[in-house]
């Protein structure tokens, strides 16, 4: 074998190394990219697989927590299964609240929500309140069971007027919906009158794209409407219709007429009362008569003429109170708040 001949194998071999080592990286590049691809697919997504609170949305923090996976939970079907209908209620005088609290161990400081699937809503309740307790207790009662059954997200807050002057209703529902709305961003409001139970869960205590009143009818009108137009007892409104309007009239001290107020300003910004059909909407209003320091309001036609000047500068922007206390009961936010006194 000659020097030349020697060369030309040196050559050819290095030629087949540089070959394989070429297809060496090939195929390093190609495990490495699809590796990546499927770590990404798999890789838990925020928007889908965490569950967000709708007050925790903005807060721009949605990293999925890596080390306590989220359960993911279905949204609730558009109709629950557990709803009943029509229903007998009970008002038995030897009820307690204990027993009411013990019915409903799902409930955290009046906070409740489906553990199998996602509310279609987040709904606040507030209930004005002042000496009603055996109303309270029924309601509680009756509502707790009847929100579960129709699947959502819930609270519900009780607004206390504190001390002995005039009453006013429509106060007390502006407190509770700046109140709730510091603890979570509630999509839809309940306001809610204490003596009011809701016969039917087909009444679904949510919003829509108007306003809606739940009270077609209860026992002491003979289920009938009491008049056209009324907007009192129970309504709902998206926290954007009840911003929309300013909120109800912090004006109305005493019995009446802060219900045909806030209708006032609905129909001012063009939107439509939506009631459920009549079957449906009855209430049990449980018997009562008037209070002391809710007497009938003489100055209210007066100050309902006044609705399309004041009703930009009167309503949630200008309602001026103290939150004496918030406690969170087992069943209920209790807030209890100094609204002042009328001026005249
Ligand atoms: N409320 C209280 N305490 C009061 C006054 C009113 O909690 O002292 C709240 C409560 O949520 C009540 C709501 O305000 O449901 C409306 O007041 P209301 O129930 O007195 O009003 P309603 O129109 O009755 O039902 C007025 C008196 C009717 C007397 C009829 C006698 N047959
Ligand atoms: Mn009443």
């Amino acid at each position: 074998m000659g020097i030349f001949s020697t060369v030309s194998k040196v050559v050819r071999r290095s030629k087949y190394f540089l070959l394989l080592l070429l297809s060496l990286s090939v195929l390093a590049w190609i495990t490495n990219f699809s590796g990546e691809t499927v770590k990404s697919i798999l890789a838990p997504r925020a928007t889908t697989q965490t569950f967000i609170r709708g007050d925790e949305m903005n807060s721009g923090t949605a990293e999925p927590d890596q080390s306590n996976t989220p359960i993911e939970k279905g949204e609730c079907p558009q109709v629950s299964p557990l709803l009943k209908g029509a229903m007998n209620l009970s008002f038995a005088s030897s009820l307690k609240l204990k027993d009411v609290e013990s019915a409903n161990k799902g409930v955290t400081e009046g906070e409740y929500e489906p553990s199998d699937c996602t509310s279609r809503q987040s709904v606040a309740i507030l209930i004005p309140h002042r000496s009603r307790e055996k109303h309270l207790l029924y309601l509680l009662h009756h509502l707790h069971p009847f929100l579960q059954r129709q699947q959502l997200h819930y609270a519900i807050y009780v607004i206390q007027q504190a001390g002995d002057a005039t009453f006013n209703r429509a106060k007390l529902l502006n407190i509770g919906y700046l109140e709730a709305l510091k603890d979570y961003g509630w999509e839809c409001f309940i306001f809610h009158d204490v003596d009011l139970v809701p016969e039917n869960d087909h009444n679904l205590y949510v919003c829509d794209k108007q306003p809606k009143h739940l009270v077609v009818g209860r026992n002491s009108t003979g289920y009938k409407l009491r008049y056209k137009g009324y907007f009192g007892g129970v309504t709902a409104m998206t926290r954007e219709q009840f911003l929309q309007v300013n909120g109800f009239s912090n004006s109305y001290w005493g019995w009446g007429g802060e219900d045909d107020d806030l209708r006032v300003r609905v129909e001012l910004q063009k939107m439509k009362i939506l009631r459920p059909p009549a079957d449906v909407a009855r209430y049990t209003m449980v018997f009562h008569n008037r209070d002391s320091g809710n007497q009938i309001n003489k100055y209210r036609m007066g100050l309902l003429s006044q609705t399309l000047q004041v009703w930009k500068k009167d309503g949630l922007n200008s309602c001026s109170y103290k939150t004496l206390s918030v406690e969170r009961l087992p069943l209920y936010v209790n807030v209890t708040a100094d609204i002042g006194k009328p001026q005249v």
